[in-house]
């Protein structure tokens, strides 16, 4: 603990990483571009220059706080500098903003507005580039780079994907996959993380928004929606309503007016991957085959796994991830012309995420030849499309999903979170559904943000040893213990994004630590409030065993690499 001065007041500090920290603990918004507390400090931008008592200048984010210093934040020799360091930036920089996907958005943009930069002096004299389509799942456009690095510290050192990375020098700086390959050919797992740090406009969601208005207003055309577990808590506070706030309701009613005509919830599929995963445990416990069995719900630790330890892809589930699942289900019961009233059924999944764009694209996501699911639209895109809209998504009543599939179970709502399909598992494998067998599975260690979680829990007497993992870097160095054999588990959940769904490359950004344990919250909230408890005890999924399963499980549930 220690004081410093900070533009003439007095403020305590404790363990605040750098002098940054201390002042944003001190209520000053001091403007950044390249710093993010969970990178690496690269201190590139220079916006956070602060200034001492000596009139010596230096960047907030990489100067540890030290007992009696004095700073000054907002100086006018400061405040140019730090006018002059955007205009720069803006110099190099495509001026597009109006048309741009990220307007409004745009931390450059409002930095720019925030300091009163009217008029950019100096001449763009870079080379342009084209743009990268080539990913499903992500834009990349080099002009709106500002070579903040945010993206290939979070591919490289928080991802271990290392998809991208500098190139070039001076003016010809470039951020770019190696030998300017297109990201599509690289090994980019399309979690999109390096879009949610990204600062501008340099990375952005490929979209479908487009096509999903045409499909909309076609009469001939019947289209259905799914919305994903993480997708309820992320909306409400584009909006004006609380953070973390599950706005479920009013998303069943947004979509219905938007024209979709079923709308259902996806952890409903959620509950049938708990069934399909919890079976196939036990039954590689009992073989001893192929342990431990990781999860295959996450479309960007599959593709991470396959590329990475393609020795150990045998370990992943068969199951498909319960958008697949449902995705696949949906499908089959829009086959009957009583149900689909003679329309061609177009199958849209909202989901947190940009990997699960390429996910319905894998060729195991297709059931004798059709892809499952026609089109996911993150909930970035769907808060594009209210707004466009001009609902008053915040005024609205709600509704509930519709039926048949209109029932999801808690354990499906929390799959959103780091830790939520574990627990859901163990709600399936352990007897009783009380609140004192709830809490004890909840207090087992499979809560909390930490990117590594190790759980122990006794079925049928035997010790079941488990980790939870968020994050691929966290993923990768569990997968290098795994292989030399230095640590031993029956059953690992990884998602690629850090504490899980929530935190998807398709939700809004910024999102920092409020909103990310708001959303959280919200998710668990939401399983408090809910009546069923277990996967297993959902009555519309046994309802779906005796009918439209019966003889189907493996066709419509898993991933049938043949198809
Ligand atoms: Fe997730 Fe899912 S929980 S991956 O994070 O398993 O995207 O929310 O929809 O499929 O249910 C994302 C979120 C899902 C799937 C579910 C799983
Ligand atoms: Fe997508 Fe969730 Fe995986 Fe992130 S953790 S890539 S949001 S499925």
């Amino acid at each position: 603990m220690g004081y410093m001065t900070i533009d003439g007041r007095k403020v305590e500090f404790t363990d605040e990483p750098n002098v940054l920290s201390v002042i944003r603990n001190a209520d000053i918004d001091i403007p950044t571009l390249c710093y993010h507390s969970e990178l690496s400090v690269y201190g590139a931008c220079r916006l956070c220059t602060v200034e001492d008592e000596r009139g010596k200048t230096f960047a907030s984010c990489s100067e540890p706080p030290r007992d009696g210093m004095v700073i000054y934040t907002n100086t006018p020799r400061l405040m140019k500098y730090r006018k002059m360091i955007l205009e720069l930036l803006l110099a190099a920089h495509c001026r597009d903003c109006t048309t741009c996907i990220k307007s409004g958005e745009c931390q450059l943009q409002a930095l720019a507005h925030r300091m009163g930069v009217t008029t950019v002096r100096f001449e763009n004299t870079k080379e342009q580039y084209p743009l990268d389509f080539s990913s499903p799942s992500i834009v990349r456009d080099p002009n709106k780079c500002i070579l903040c690095g945010d993206c290939v510290r979070m591919c490289d050192n928080v991802q271990s994907v290392n998809a991208i990375d500098f190139a070039y020098r001076g003016t010809k700086a470039l951020v770019t996959p190696a030998f300017n390959k297109k990201i599509a050919e690289t090994d980019c797992v399309n979690c999109g993380q390096c879009r949610v740090v990204c600062p501008t406009g340099a990375i952005s969601i490929n979209t479908n928004i487009e096509v999903i208005w045409d499909l909309l207003a076609d009469k001939n055309t019947k289209v259905i929606a799914q919305i994903a577990p993480a997708v309820r808590v992320a909306v409400g506070d584009q909006f004006g309503l609380p953070r973390g706030e599950n706005v479920m309701g009013k998303l069943v009613n947004v979509l219905h007016r938007l024209g979709f005509d079923e709308v259902y919830d996806t952890s409903y599929g959620a509950d049938l991957t708990v069934i399909e995963e919890s079976e196939e445990l036990l039954e590689r416990l009992a073989s001893g085959e192929n342990l431990p069995l990781f999860t295959s719900c996450c479309p960007a630790w599959v593709k991470f796994c396959e590329n990475r330890y393609p020795d150990l892809a045998k370990n992943l589930s068969t199951c498909r991830s319960p958008q697949q699942m449902f995705g696949a289900v949906i499908r089959e019961y829009y086959k009957d012309p009583e149900k689909n009233g003679g329309k061609r059924i177009v199958s849209v999944s909202i989901m947190p995420c940009t990997a699960k764009k390429e996910e319905i694209l894998r060729p195991e996501s297709s059931t004798n030849g059709k892809q499952d699911i026609d089109y996911v639209l993150t909930t970035t895109e769907l808060i594009t499309m209210i707004r466009k809209s001009g609902i008053r998504f915040e005024n609205l009543e709600i509704e509930a999903s519709d039926m048949p599939f209109g029932i999801g179970s808690g354990a499906g709502v929390i799959f959103g979170v780091t830790g939520g399909v574990t627990e859901a598992v163990l709600r399936r494998l352990r007897e009783g559904h009380n609140r004192v067998e709830m809490d004890k599975i909840k207090f087992s260690g499979v809560r909390g943000e930490e990117g590594l979680k190790e759980v122990e829990f006794d079925y049928n007497g035997r010790t079941i040893h488990a980790a939870v993992v968020s994050g691929l870097g966290n993923a990768d160095a569990l997968m290098k213990k795994i292989q030399k054999g230095e640590v031993h588990y029956d059953f690992v959940e990884v998602m690629a994004c850090r504490r899980g769904c929530i935190m998807g490359g398709g939700q809004p950004v910024p999102a920092g630590p409020r909103s990310r344990i708001a959303r959280s919250k919200g998710l668990y909230d939401t399983d408090i409030n809910t009546q069923i408890k277990k996967s297993n005890e959902n009555p519309l999924i046994l309802s779906l065993y005796d009918e439209l399963l019966k003889g189907k499980t493996h066709e419509l549930l898993h991933r049938n690499f043949e198809a």
